[in-house]
């Protein structure tokens, strides 16, 4: 049960009995996120005035270091989750390869692995639009008492316990599932807490926009090029409208509340596609699906694809069911 404008603690504390794990880690879990993309969000919002006042030199106003956006976030998000001592391992897309997690004291008890791309869409900080972070949780599967292996993390999505995105906006945002729907929580920077703003988050089935990068479309796959044609074709609810921020959180959120699809599919420049199966696509594919959406890669669902490797990427087709349905077809009808 939600009630809007509850705070994220409230909402966490109400609904941690409905989760099956409920033993309060994955509540505590999604706390140090929550705080986590605290910290990542002041960094965000004033990164033109950082690099103004950085410029001297490579120290900023504060005498810090003066680190990347993206590398900055990946070192908050692992710094909390180290020290909540939650964590038996993380994957980052800023990391090559996994970290394992153990306080001297723990000897390996937690139960989480967390995968994350702290910052994505971070080349857009410097033009000011919005960028995100993306974050995805499952169960380890390797024995309590061991150090996490590359297997923990190698999981389909359909194993996921939760997952969810900050989308650092025109107001900061978190919107997350744990498998009973999806909720967005605004965060009130004056006093630094995240209120209940969008309960039970739902794809429209249908939508009339459609998200991709049409520079790449010589070298998309003929039945991706047929359905952007479709989308053009002046036909009932058609032509559609045409958004592409060029940041999948943005993107992906904006779909969710309108109606609509987003596509990164395979090209000769990226012959998987760019975006990443275990931080960015699983993640998304869940709050998707949880949200009466649909993801694949034109063929398969997103969630039942057996991840190989940490970092491996994949095409992705996400949004209104209906829209998904669509292009699936033109995918089907024109197999290459
Ligand atoms: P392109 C950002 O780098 C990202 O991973 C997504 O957030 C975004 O949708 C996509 O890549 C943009 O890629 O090739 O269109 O610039």
């Amino acid at each position: 049960m939600s009630k809007r404008n509850q705070t994220l603690g409230e909402f966490i504390i109400e609904n941690q009995t409905s989760f099956k794990y409920s033993s309060g880690e994955l509540s505590r879990l999604i706390n140090s996120i929550r705080l986590a993309a605290k910290v990542v969000n002041h960094e965000v919002n004033k990164a033109g005035l950082v690099d103004i006042i950085g410029a001297a030199g490579d120290t900023n106003i504060q005498g810090e270091d003066q680190q990347k956006l993206d590398v900055y976030a990946n070192d908050k998000f692992i710094q909390t989750l180290t020290k909540r001592n939650i964590v038996c391992g993380i994957a980052s897309e800023e990391e090559d390869d996994f970290i394992t997690i153990n306080s001297q004291d723990e000897n390996h008890q937690n139960k989480y692995v967390v995968l994350i791309d702290p910052l994505d869409g971070s080349s857009n900080i410097d033009v000011n639009v919005s960028v995100g972070t993306i974050f995805s949780i499952y169960r380890r599967v390797t024995p309590l008492g061991t150090p996490v292996t590359l297997e923990d993390f190698l999981q389909k999505g359909s194993a996921q316990v939760a997952a969810g995105y900050v989308v650092y906006g025109t107001s900061t945002m978190l919107v997350y599932t744990t498998g009973h729907g999806v909720n967005g929580f605004t965060l009130n920077p004056a006093i630094g807490s995240y209120y209940l703003s969008h309960p039970d988050m739902q794809f429209p089935e249908d939508g009339n926009i459609y998200s991709v990068n049409e520079g790449n479309y010589s070298d998309f796959p003929t039945g991706i090029k047929k359905y952007i044609k479709y989308c053009q074709e002046d036909e009932g609810e058609r032509p559609y409208t045409s958004r592409y921020i060029g940041s999948l959180v943005s993107d992906f959120h904006r779909n969710m509340i309108k109606g609509g699809i987003y596509m990164y599919p395979k090209s000769t420049k990226n012959p998987k596609g760019k975006l990443r199966l275990l931080y960015e696509c699983n993640p998304m594919a869940f709050i998707a699906e949880q949200a009466n959406g649909k993801a694949s890669d034109g063929f398969t669902r997103i969630m039942d694809i057996e991840p190989t490797e940490l970092h491996e990427r994949v095409p992705f087709i996400c949004g209104s069911k209906n829209m998904v349905d669509k292009a699936e077809e033109f995918m089907r009808n024109n197999k290459e």
